[in-house]
């Protein structure tokens, strides 16, 4: 069985202009599938950092594959009918988070021209308000290092990543650059934006007027169902090609890319491979934040308590599939999109999610409600209630979610789930008001629905 090494498989790495913070399987289908199929595709090489957060240096298999395999990897295309594996040769060089050398030195590097990160919602270190958590110790420790001038000592957030990567190209007059944030959260671009400008304020406010002038920072929307690759993939796709990859990735067919703002040192032609450029990316990302995420959360909490497992068991149950078309309808009031456009995408959807070679687990899905929740279910209550209507599809999938902080169907992989627990422990009633409380939802004709939906779905368990 061989191995993969670019001078069999892949092209030669392209020069480093793009660092991404958290390399996970997300963006290896993603931002990594579209610079490698990019027209220039030789000239943006991604220098890939793993993004984890923690003070001791984590290693995994799949880094060290990565390593070995000079940044090469398979990504398996699960067609309905048969795999399409390519090998992806975009990410010229990985490293590990700990590698602070290694990124000071590229953020002074005038080739380097963008920034990605997929970090997840709870990277960005944000407080409940949406600003730099300023409590949090971490930030507190990254900000203190960093006030003192220190670029050596490694830092650990990811506010005090970037700040110390752009001190590091402020000193070093490399020119422009931007952020081009990959996570699902609502206008990425600006939070980013508002997280580095609040960190730079606390580290050495007379980086802001830099930053205004040479740092740009986009908005994007991106979306591709990215399964973990399990031993059966990896077997089966070793058996297919004749590689053993460890770094394997395994996707769906479907992708998209929608971003708009100004890209100060340029870009990949990602429009050749199908990105769009647009001058408001909110009401893209409103539709699969709401649409495709939204329906996730639902069926990760609601569906597992019924007993299923994957995605595509749980929209292949007619209750499971009620559920989502009446959440779909609720979400649809409050979209900015013709009507057509949202039918279109829920057609869609339901062929992705009854792709049936894609095992898309509920379990992955359900971590870190408590980031996930208040952006795809919530905003959508809110709304409805304003004309008096409570929006059962939605508060169907916040009383799933009490059931699942009361361990009932998906297991908690969640660490802002500890401050829940305790408000969750005790009668049933009073656990929904105290989430809903937590959820900053007050009406009480919501918290009836919560509390009626939950009693059902309790019922309901396998
Ligand atoms: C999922 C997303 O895990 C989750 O919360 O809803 O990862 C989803 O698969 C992607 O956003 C699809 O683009």
């Amino acid at each position: 069985m061989s191995k993969l090494n670019r001078k069999e498989h892949g092209r030669p790495a392209a020069p480093t202009r793009i660092i991404h913070l958290g390399i996970g399987n997300f963006t290896r289908a993603h931002q990594a599938w579209y610079t490698e199929h990019a027209e220039d595709a030789d000239e943006w090489g991604i220098a890939g950092f793993a993004g984890r957060t923690t003070l001791e240096p984590r290693e995994s298999p799949r880094d060290d594959a990565l390593d070995a395999q000079e940044g090469l990897y398979q990504l398996c295309i699960q067609n309905p009918d048969g795999d399409k594996v390519e090998v992806m040769s975009s990410v010229s060089h990985t490293y590990r988070s700990h590698e602070h050398e290694a990124w000071t030195k590229l953020f002074a590097d005038p080739k380097v021209a963008i920034v990605t990160s997929t970090i997840t919602e709870a990277g960005y270190c944000r407080d409940n308000e949406g600003n730099l958590d300023l409590n949090d110790e971490l930030v507190k420790k990254d900000i203190e290092l960093l006030k003192c001038g220190d670029l050596e000592s490694p830092v650990f957030t990811g506010p005090g990543k970037f700040i110390r990567g752009l001190l590091a190209r402020r000193n070093a007059d490399a020119g422009p650059i931007t952020f081009v944030p990959c996570d699902n959260i609502p206008e990425n671009g600006e939070m980013a934006e508002r997280i580095i400008r609040q960190a730079a304020e606390q580290v050495d406010p007379s980086l802001l007027e830099w930053i205004d002038q040479k740092v740009g920072f986009v908005t994007t929307m991106v979306d591709r169902i990215t399964p973990r690759a399990t031993d059966e993939d990896r077997d089966r796709v070793a058996e297919e090609t004749g590689i053993r990859d460890e770094g394997l990735v395994v996707t769906e067919p479907f992708a998209e890319w929608v971003l708009a703002g100004e890209f100060k040192a340029g870009r990949p032609k990602w429009e050749t491979m199908g990105a769009k450029f647009v001058d408001d990316v909110v009401p893209h990302e409103m539709r699969k934040l709401f649409l495709l995420n939204g329906s996730h959360s639902l069926m990760a909490y609601a569906a597992s308590i019924l007993g299923h497992e994957t995605v595509y068991d749980a929209i292949c149950d007619e209750r499971v599939r009620g559920w989502v078309e009446e959440w779909w309808d609720n979400a649809a009031t409050q979209l900015p999109l013709p009507q057509k456009e949202i039918q279109d995408y829920r057609n869609a959807l339901i062929e992705r999610y009854k792709n049936p070679r894609i095992k898309h687990l509920l379990a992955q899905i359900a971590n870190d409600g408590t980031q996930k929740l208040p952006i795809r279910i919530v905003p959508t209550i809110q709304g409805l209630i304003k004309d008096g209507t409570v929006a059962t599809g939605a508060t169907r999938a916040v009383a799933a979610w009490v059931l699942h902080l009361r361990g009932i169907g998906a297991p908690i992989g969640d660490a802002g789930a500890d401050e829940l627990k305790p408000l969750v422990s005790g009668e049933l009633d009073e656990a929904v008001e105290n989430v809903c409380k937590w959820l900053k939802i007050d009406d009480e004709r919501i918290v009836d629905a919560v509390l009626e939906q939950a009693e059902e779905l309790e019922s309901l368990k396998a």
